[in-house]
């Protein structure tokens, strides 16, 4: 890095994915002249420790981005829609962690392990993907690299942290309310503006965000478009089923890819995962050493097992993909953009 200090905001700080980026920034010691912290009216106030310092949370309006020289926002699309535009005009780069961008031509959508060149196109907004695609093509990349890639069938087993702090309160509260055998009215998931909602207590919701018309939720299909964005590959086949799981942190995937070679074996397969940068192979069946969102908590990598050879296609691998979805899957990943953004000295 150049040795500057930039001034920061973190927009939605009190927030699941906002504390992660507060406790990020300061665990890389990123170089923070000014911390903004800003929260919608219900928060702000509250004072948040940073470095030994008590910073006072926020309201974020525009004017709040005055000198902000990066700005991260986590506080849902409609906040981003409305706010990252302000901070632009004042001068910041946006990294977004919603949705509001990513599929906008003019917005990078960046995970550094692979497409960290694409920063230099950025008009100010720069967009963090969806945490399921970002720890699936960090594990993948490096096959696509090596052998090519036509083919990804994905069902993901979801932790609730990625829904926000109040669906673990939630699921907390159902919990122990069913086994003191409660009664407890769900009202969050599996999303909070839909029609009806479902218990996650002791139970799997095959519903990740809402329904599109082609009978896809919004989430399996941020999965399959963000994917080829981030890969350039237009013509990647991609499916997905998102289903939420009462985890409380760290996403987990099963993963069956095609590669572009029939001689491949699992052993070329390992051997690459252990190269990869961000990955690290956790593949050992006789040990029974396989990754578990429990053992992913609070750590930046993509954890890669179980990689086995299909019986009948000469071109699929099965593997089992799991990351801490407020890290890599988002906190982690935007402060590692930031740090690509400093080092190719695009934030001056
Ligand atoms: P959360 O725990 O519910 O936190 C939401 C945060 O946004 C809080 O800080 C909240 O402040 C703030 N906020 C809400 N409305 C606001 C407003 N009108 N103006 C300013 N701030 C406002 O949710 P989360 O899990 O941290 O997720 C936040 C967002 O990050 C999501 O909506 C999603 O778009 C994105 N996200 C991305 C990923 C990813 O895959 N990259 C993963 C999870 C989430 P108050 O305390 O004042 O309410
Ligand atoms: C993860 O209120 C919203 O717009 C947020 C919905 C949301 C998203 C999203 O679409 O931005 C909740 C949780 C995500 C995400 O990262 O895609």
């Amino acid at each position: 890095m150049s040795g500057n200090q930039y001034h920061v905001a973190v927009v939605g700080a009190t927030g699941a994915v906002g504390q992660q980026m507060i406790h990020t920034l300061e665990e890389r010691d990123f170089p923070i002249s000014t911390l903004t912290l800003l929260s919608s009216s219900r928060s702000a106030g509250k004072k948040v420790m940073f470095k030994g310092q008590e910073l006072t949370v926020k309201e974020a309006t525009p004017e709040a981005f005055e000198g902000v020289q990066l700005a991260l926002f986590s506080a849902g699309g409609s906040v981003s829609k409305e706010l990252a535009p302000e901070a632009v005009k004042r001068g910041a780069i946006v990294v977004d962690n919603t949705s509001a961008f990513r599929m906008n031509p003019e917005v990078p959508l960046v995970v550094p392990e692979v497409n960290e060149s694409d920063l230099n196109d950025h008009k100010g907004i720069i967009a963090n993907p969806n945490c399921s695609t970002i720890q699936m093509v960090a594990a993948l990349e490096p096959l696509k690299q090596t052998y090519g890639l036509h083919k990804i069938i994905v069902s993901t087993y979801q932790a609730v942290s990625g829904a926000g702090a109040n669906a673990v309160t939630e699921m907390k509260e159902q919990s122990q309310a069913a086994l003191n055998g409660e009664e407890y009215t769900p009202e969050i998931l599996p999303v909070k503006g839909d029609k009806n909602h479902y218990p996650i207590a002791f139970n799997a919701i095959p519903q990740i965000d809402v329904f599109e018309e082609n009978g896809f939720t919004y989430e399996e299909m941020k999965m399959i478009n963000e994917t080829k964005k981030i890969m350039h590959d237009a013509e990647l086949h991609v499916a997905a089923t998102c289903v939420r799981l009462p985890i409380e942190t760290g996403h987990a995937e099963s993963v069956y890819v095609e590669i572009g070679r029939d001689d491949v074996t699992v052993d070329d397969v390992k051997e690459l995962m252990k190269n990869a940068p961000g990955v690290t192979l956790k593949d050992d069946p006789s040990n029974q050493v396989y990754p578990m969102p429990l053992d992913a908590v609070g750590k930046s990598d993509v954890f890669v097992g179980r990689i086995r050879k299909d019986l009948n296609q000469k071109n699929g691998f099965h593997m089992w993909i799991v990351s801490d979805n407020l890290l890599k899957g988002a906190a982690w990943n935007s402060v590692q953009i930031a740090e690509s953004l400093a080092a190719l000295n695009i934030l001056k």
